[in-house]
């Protein structure tokens, strides 16, 4: 029992050191075409954006094709698009996602939130290729947070986002407390099979 626990221990540690799991992840392609939509599962405030594609309204999206969205929508006032995420302290998420220019003239400025972490591409040129960008953050306290992307203006063409995702790499202290915790269950097994 104690040779068998050991050797699956030593197997589990050079998996969790490169464990990262994915908590949230969405192309669009489940959503209609459609001029002033909200994607489904996220929110827009303070104006519209656009649900586009090749097959509709003439965007090209990013890799996986389908549905994207153009973060200026079609009523002169571009919205704030967010998602809501449960995350938990000590775990360090990176959301990644793709963004291309509005593909019509002229430039955007965008700025993109993720918990306390911002970033901004300001100027976005409109022939900007599709681009995967990255930000990190990590919760001291468990909670929802939002990842938000707000794009400037409201000319009705905004930068146009594709392939969001959120990937968990627990912090190490985590992983030292799993692995103290499958030592525990070492002892408890051994404890066990001596009593029996
Ligand atoms: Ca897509
Ligand atoms: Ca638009
Ligand atoms: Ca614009």
């Amino acid at each position: 029992m104690k040779k068998t626990l050991a050797i699956a221990i030593a197997a589990l540690v050079p998996c969790l050191a490169q464990a990262s799991t994915t908590v949230f992840a969405d192309n669009f392609n489940g959503n209609p075409y459609g001029l002033n939509t909200i994607p489904s599962g996220w929110n827009v405030s303070g104006g519209t954006v656009d649900l586009v594609g090749a097959g509709g309204y003439g965007y090209l999206c990013a890799t996986g094709g389908g549905m994207c969205v153009d973060l200026d929508g079609s009523t002169s006032n571009a919205g704030v698009l967010s998602r809501d995420l449960l995350l938990t302290a000590g775990t360090t998420y990176t959301s990644f996602f793709d963004i291309a220019g509005n593909q019509r003239g002229g430039s955007e400025n965008l700025q993109i939130i993720f918990g306390s972490s911002t970033m901004s591409l300001n100027p976005l040129a409109s022939d900007s290729p599709w681009t995967q960008y990255s930000l990190t953050f990590t919760p001291t306290v468990t909670g929802t947070y939002s990842l938000v992307f707000n794009n400037a203006g409201g000319d009705n063409m905004g930068a146009i986002l594709d392939n969001v995702s959120v990937q968990a790499v627990p912090e190490p202290e985590s992983y030292a407390l799993l692995l103290a915790g499958l030592g525990l269950m070492g002892t408890v097994a051994r404890r066990r099979k001596s009593q029996a």
